[in-house]
């Protein structure tokens, strides 16, 4: 029989990844698209401008997790198999900025979802988008799911409150609902504003002339960084186990920053030399020309220092592994940068 599959966030980078991986697999795909006046399917204009996918198995309804009536009624009517909960205001620094309207999508969305699935039915399963913030203020390395939480940003704290009610509804009315403890990922979707993205697009476009620098923050956090390709495979695994469970997904290497600007660089031919120190800190070309500086307005009231993750359950229950490392991550995403100035 065929699977129905329904995915909150389905706009996003992972959306979009989780809704072409499951067509794949036969999957009839609904997703969840929050009303906009801009246009915001951009991620998912090659699998709906697919008339045969389109017609039969890709369906896009209106409905947004800050919105209990939308959730019940998507559900109710799209009689999922599968729900994927991926929405959520994602970005760390952001949630500084606005901690209510992210606690209200990133932890009570969470509940939202859930309350509809035991009130319509229980034999519906359940993804949570959990995540590496969790940890924040590490306690051990690497990260495992035995590690102690300790977020740092309204956005990590939101997103614990939604693993550990995930936790109790499941053990309260026996519903199959996984928790992914997701690390970094990337890929040539990724939002602008997050860290890879922006470096990789800056560089590529300095490379060709379009930029002349690229302005960070704090270039010595390290980040275990995977390909969200790799990633979403991960998602659907969990609910494919013989049990509901919780698992770490990740590569088990880390970068700082600093590392990724240099590999991102290298891939690039450009040459780059290092000077100053802290926030006077800056990489220069081999023109001498100032290419990447450090500005305080993209530094956090606090700081998530160090991540790097243990798959070891993940790797022995779900038979999971990523396939990309770091440098073909890399090299995907320039690739991808580099076609878009082709195409401008
Ligand atoms: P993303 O690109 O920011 O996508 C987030 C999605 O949530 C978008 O579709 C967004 O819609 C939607 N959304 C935001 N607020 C919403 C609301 N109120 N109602 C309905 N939809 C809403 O994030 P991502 O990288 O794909 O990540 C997917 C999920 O995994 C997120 O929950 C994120 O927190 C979590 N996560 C991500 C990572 C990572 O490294 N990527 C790691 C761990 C966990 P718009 O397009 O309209 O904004
Ligand atoms: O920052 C540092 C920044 O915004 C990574 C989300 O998907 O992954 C993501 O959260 C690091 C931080 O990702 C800039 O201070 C330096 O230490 O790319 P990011 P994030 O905060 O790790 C987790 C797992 C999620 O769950 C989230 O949803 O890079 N950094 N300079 C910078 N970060 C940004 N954004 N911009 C800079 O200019």
């Amino acid at each position: 029989m065929k699977k129905t599959a329904l995915i909150f966030g389905i706009t996003g980078q992972d959306g979009a990844y989780l809704s072409k991986f499951l067509l794949q697999k036969n999957y009839e795909v609904h997703g969840v698209k929050r009303r906009s006046s801009s246009h915001n399917t951009y991620r998912l204009d090659d699998i709906y401008n697919d008339q045969l996918v389109k017609k039969s198995n890709f369906f896009l309804h209106y409905g947004d997790i800050t919105d209990s009536i939308s959730i019940f009624n998507l559900i109710k009517k799209t009689k999922p198999h599968e729900v994927y909960n991926l929405a959520a205001q994602s970005h760390v620094a952001v949630s500084f900025e606005i901690p209510e309207y992210t606690t209200n999508a990133d932890a009570l969305g969470t509940l939202r979802i859930l309350e509809a699935i035991i009130k319509i039915d229980k034999n519906i399963k359940f993804y949570q988008a959990g995540s590496s913030e969790m940890f924040g203020k590490v306690m051990e390395t690497p990260q495992t799911e035995k590690t102690p939480f300790y977020p740092r940003s309204p956005y990590g704290a939101a997103k614990l409150y939604s693993h550990w009610i995930t936790v109790n509804y499941r053990e309260a009315y026996n519903i199959f609902a996984c928790n992914g403890i997701l690390f970094n990922h990337e890929s040539p979707l990724r939002g602008d504003t997050f860290v890879t993205k922006k470096v990789v697009k800056a560089l590529c476009r300095i490379k060709f002339n379009k930029q002349k620098k690229l302005f960070v923050g704090n270039l010595y956090a390290k980040r275990d960084w995977g390909h969200a390709e790799d990633y979403v495979r991960a998602m659907w695994k969990m609910l494919q186990h013989n049990k509901p469970d919780d698992f770490v997904i990740c590569t088990g290497k880390q970068y700082t920053i600093k590392q990724f600007i240099n590999m991102v660089a290298k891939q690039l031919k450009i040459r780059i030399n290092w000077k100053g120190k802290g926030i006077k800190e800056k990489a220069f070309d081999e023109k001498n020309n100032c290419i990447v500086e450090c500005n305080n307005k993209y530094l956090r009231p606090t700081e998530v220092d160090t991540l790097k993750g243990d798959f070891s359950k993940a790797r022995k229950q779900l038979k999971w592994k990523p396939n990309h490392d770091i440098n073909s991550l890399i090299n995907d995403m320039i690739s991808y940068e580099l076609n878009t100035f082709n195409n401008d």
